[in-house]
């Protein structure tokens, strides 16, 4: 038998997590030959109900499952792990500023860039979920000095597969017809969902749909989609963010096919004039673990706006939290 992998989820009580884990107990992440160890971290309250998630994933007899160690502590939820999954947030609630949330959650992250750092493997790929994403990213990273920065990525993918499903249900297409759809910026309404390099088949996206479209209703229609889940579920979205969080660490692990990217946050190397270090989502290709963000790709005056505006409302939230940097 392989030596099982380390994996730890936090937020393993949540809504994510719920269709997360069992995702990964069924061996979707590794393939069906790769036992692993699930480390679950929670806050003690929840740990109750994270009990029960352990009975339903011990009642599954997963083959491949070989432990689950369940801790409110740190310090053992990340002990040696590879992949971590960092969905644990708190939610804003009502009355609290977004400064507020924002802090919150920060210190939440730093705490947890430290544990990473001293104790994770060093090769460890980490995937931030909780929000705000790309600024509790920024905060594990530097809160992480000795592992390098491209062990930590924000997630995009949620946004990236809902504009692939949009542009696939207006061009009538199946979604593998698709391709190189990028999302920048902030995982926010703020974020940008361009189709400028995108293809339909083998033609160009912007070709095949109305220019009023692709403006005023597949740009905002990807951007608040995430509302219109709650409005429709009174909850937010979860098996989606579970399925993006899952083909998110297997682009990390299995790459991306050629001619094709993926959007992700990751830390600018100072690409298309955002700033270095700042959590940006940008198009990128996975070879062998690695991530490059995709170099060359034109932009027009609109496609600038988008980005600065995207780069100003992360330049903020990191000004809200620079004394946890
Ligand atoms: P839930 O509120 O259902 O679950 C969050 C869990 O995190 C709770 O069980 C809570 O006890 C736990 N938690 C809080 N602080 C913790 C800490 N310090 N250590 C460990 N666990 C802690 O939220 P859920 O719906 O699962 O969403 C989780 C996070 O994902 C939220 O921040 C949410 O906003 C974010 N999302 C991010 C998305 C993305 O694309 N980046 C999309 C989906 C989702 O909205």
């Amino acid at each position: 038998m392989k030596t099982p992998v380390e994996i730890v989820v936090t937020g393993a009580a949540g809504h994510i997590s719920y269709s997360l884990l069992f995702r990964l107990a069924a061996g979707e992440l590794l393939g069906l030959d790769q036992p692993i160890v699930l480390r679950l971290l929670e806050i003690t309250p929840a740990l109750n109900t994270l009990a029960g998630v352990v009975m339903e994933l011990n009642d599954c007899a997963y083959p491949l499952l070989h432990k689950i160690i369940v801790t409110d502590d740190p310090e053992v939820a990340f002990q040696g792990v590879e992949y971590a999954f960092l969905v644990g947030a708190k939610p804003r609630q009502q009355g609290m500023l977004r400064s507020d949330l924002l802090e919150q959650n920060a210190a939440i992250f730093a705490a947890q860039g430290r544990v990473i750092n001293q104790v994770a493997n060093p090769k460890v790929k980490v995937l931030v979920t909780g929000n705000p994403a790309n600024t509790n990213a920024l905060i594990a990273i530097k809160n992480a000095p000795d592992l390098p920065a491209n062990c930590f990525s924000s997630m995009a993918m949620l946004d990236h597969t809902r504009a692939i499903s949009q542009l696939a249900l207006k061009c009538e297409e199946p979604v593998t017809a698709i391709k190189n759809v990028i999302i920048w910026g902030n995982h926010s309404c703020t974020q940008y969902p361009d189709l400028h390099h995108a293809k339909v088949n083998d033609s160009e996206a912007l070709s095949l749909v109305e220019h009023d479209w692709y403006i005023d209703q597949f740009i905002p229609t990807v951007q608040y989609r995430g509302t219109e889940v709650i409005k429709a579920r009174g909850q937010s979205s979860a098996a989606s963010a579970a399925h993006a969080a899952i083909q998110h660490m297997r682009t990390l692990v299995y790459g991306t096919a050629p001619g094709t990217w993926v959007s992700m946050g990751v830390a600018s190397d100072g690409s298309y004039g955002v700033p270095e270090g700042l959590v940006f989502s940008f198009p990128v290709t996975i070879q062998d673990g690695q991530i490059s963000i995709v170099q060359g790709l034109e932009l027009n005056e609109f496609s600038l706006e988008k980005l600065r505006i995207n780069q100003e409302e992360l330049i903020e939230e990191r000004q809200a939290i620079k004394h946890l940097l």
